[in-house]
């Protein structure tokens, strides 16, 4: 069995799995609701609604659950766990960005569990809006943030088997990429909606599994990974970073969602945008798959290639969403 679908039915927690019913592909929640890239999230939306459930804002509501994946050993996409670099070294990316416009991002950064903790530091307590690196682990430590090692064995014996074949090559090729994200991507992107009617979003990864060091993907970059405006809506992307970037899809979302369209169809847009872009036959190769909500509560997602899925969080309880694709 795929890594994937093993993922998307063990991951949750035998609770969660009863209580998470599969549900249509787009829908309408109403307020609040909250919806994350891949069915395992489940767990981080739970997270989220406490936050939700409770009147709360949805900015402390999406920065709760993407804590939850971050903090996860098992989870080898994103934070303490994550897959390194070709140089054994785990680089994260995190993005936040609430109702008001306001966002901050680290990318590239080392030894803090909590990458998404920092980029909210980064929005709320400095002028600019991304950090990188050594200046995104120094902010880090002058916020009281504790330096860790982040390469779990489980992740480092993984990097070593890479190592035996690779060829210290990034993993770029097309006919790895499809595999490997089956086998290892997981970013967590999160938006939501929340009572009082207001929208934000979170986004958090270790990037792709054995990139050149200094590699930054779509997912702390604003506009690429996660895009919120409060008057239209929200996306967030995961996949091949590269691929989202060039496209800046969650932007292009939410402006197809401004355009009238609904969250399903603006994320099958970008996504058709990327294909003219590649053809089809590269585009086969590749996994990319968006999650966007609107004002209205509704929600959608699409995906490049099948096997994508959403976790949805709404009054109703738990669901997992699986994606159409394109292919
Ligand atoms: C990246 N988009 O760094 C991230 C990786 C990812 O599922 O999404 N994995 O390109």
């Amino acid at each position: 069995m795929k890594r994937r679908k093993f993922l998307g039915l063990t991951a949750l927690t035998g609770q969660m799995m009863l209580l998470a019913k599969h549900g249509k592909a787009q829908g309408k929640a109403g307020v609040p609701v909250v919806i994350s890239t891949w069915s395992p999230n489940v767990k981080a939306n739970a997270e989220a609604w406490k936050v939700l459930s409770t009147g709360g804002n949805a900015v402390d509501a999406v920065h709760q659950g993407v804590m939850v994946p971050e903090a996860d050993p098992n989870d080898q996409s994103v934070g303490y766990g994550g897959l390194p670099d070709r140089d054994g070294r785990v680089t994260l990316d995190a993005c936040i960005m609430d109702h008001e416009g306001n966002c901050g991002s680290v990318m590239a950064m080392e030894y803090i569990k909590h990458p998404i903790s920092v980029a909210r530091v980064v929005m709320e307590k400095t002028p600019h809006v991304q950090i990188v690196g050594d200046g995104a682990l120094q902010l880090a430590l002058e916020h009281g943030f504790k330096k860790e090692n982040l390469l779990t064995e489980k992740s480092e014996s993984m990097w070593k088997e890479w190592l035996k074949t690779a060829k210290y090559s990034p993993m770029t090729t097309v006919e790895n990429i499809l595999e490997n994200i089956k086998e290892h991507h997981d970013t967590i992107g999160m938006v939501a909606l929340d009572s009082k009617g207001n929208i934000s979003g979170a986004c958090s990864t270790s990037g792709m599994a054995y990139k050149m060091h200094g590699r930054v993907g779509d997912s702390p970059i604003i506009g690429a990974g996660l895009f919120v405006d409060n008057e239209i809506g929200a996306a967030s992307a995961t996949g091949v970073g590269e691929e989202v970037v060039r496209i800046v899809g969650s932007h292009t979302v939410v402006e197809m969602m401004r355009q009238g369209k609904s969250p399903e169809e603006a994320c099958k847009e970008a996504v058709r945008r990327m294909v003219k872009l590649k053809g089809d036959e590269k585009a086969k190769n590749l996994q990319i798959g968006f999650i966007a909500i609107n004002k209205a509560g509704e929600y959608g997602c699409f995906a490049m290639n099948n096997d994508f899925t959403m976790a949805v969080h709404t009054k109703d309880g738990p669901q997992v969403i699986k994606s159409k694709s394109w292919f």
